[in-house]
């Protein structure tokens, strides 16, 4: 039987162990590039792969995935951008909320639409609080959902949306500053909203260094999310 992705995150949350997951956009990737873009990622050791995007050509993330997966073994998680973006090809789905915002169309809509293929799917099903925080860009998502982000300075909204999602079964919280932020999702925010949940903690948007990056775990986050950084920079590394 195949391993709960799920229960690996809490595993190693409950342990206060780091989990680094790089992010790949179809969109942006072309499929002959996924040989080098796999072993750069078995290189830095991430634990996943994420798989989404905001703005991704209808039915391509299915050939991605299968491609992706014959030159990786890293666990793939979807993390779409709408329902078009499902395949069986991967191993686990974000199941977003998004909670910030109040466009029914992310918070339920697209949910029920992705229904008819995940009554018939293979893929494990996680879901997952999704938290706006205004990275300082008008990033994709935000264009994508029409919907207002967080301020960085308010914690308290952030904290109550996030502690709202557990009560409301989430198992994950993710906190996301928009692909190729100015600015992560604070310090603060983290330290807070880690306080108040006890489920993991995914933190992502903007982060392009070491620090950064180090800075996301030391303040609570449990699984940090690279997308730009690594696509934009062959060498890159932690
Ligand atoms: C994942 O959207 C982010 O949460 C990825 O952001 O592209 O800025 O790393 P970056």
């Amino acid at each position: 039987m195949r391993k709960s992705i799920l229960a690996f995150i809490q595993n190693t949350s409950f342990k206060g162990e780091k989990l680094l997951a790089i992010l790949l956009d179809p969109d942006k990737t072309s499929l002959d590039k996924l040989p080098e873009m796999a072993s750069r990622i078995e290189n830095l050791k991430a634990n996943f792969i994420f798989v989404g995007g905001s703005f991704v050509e209808n039915g391509i993330t299915d050939l991605f995935v299968k491609t992706l997966k014959t030159h990786s073994e890293i666990p793939v998680i979807l993390f779409p951008g709408d329902f078009s973006q499902l395949t069986n090809h991967a191993d686990a789905l974000l199941f977003l909320s998004l909670l910030s915002g109040r466009n029914p169309e992310y918070l339920i809509e697209q949910q029920i639409k992705s229904v008819p293929f995940l009554k018939n799917s293979t893929l494990e099903i996680i879901p997952t609080g999704y938290i706006l925080i205004d990275g300082g860009t008008n990033s994709s998502v935000l264009k994508m959902s029409n919907t207002k982000p967080i301020s960085q300075e308010n914690i308290q909204l952030a904290v109550d949306t996030a502690v709202a999602g557990m009560y409301k079964g989430k198992q994950l919280i993710y906190l996301e500053a928009g692909s190729g932020a100015k600015v992560p999702v604070n310090s603060q925010i983290i330290s807070a909203v880690k306080k108040h949940i006890n489920i993991p903690l995914i933190v992502g948007g903007g982060i392009k260094t070491k620090e950064q990056l180090n800075n996301a775990f030391e303040n609570g986050a449990d699984l940090v999310v690279v997308g730009t950084a690594f696509e934009n920079n062959n060498s890159f590394k932690f």
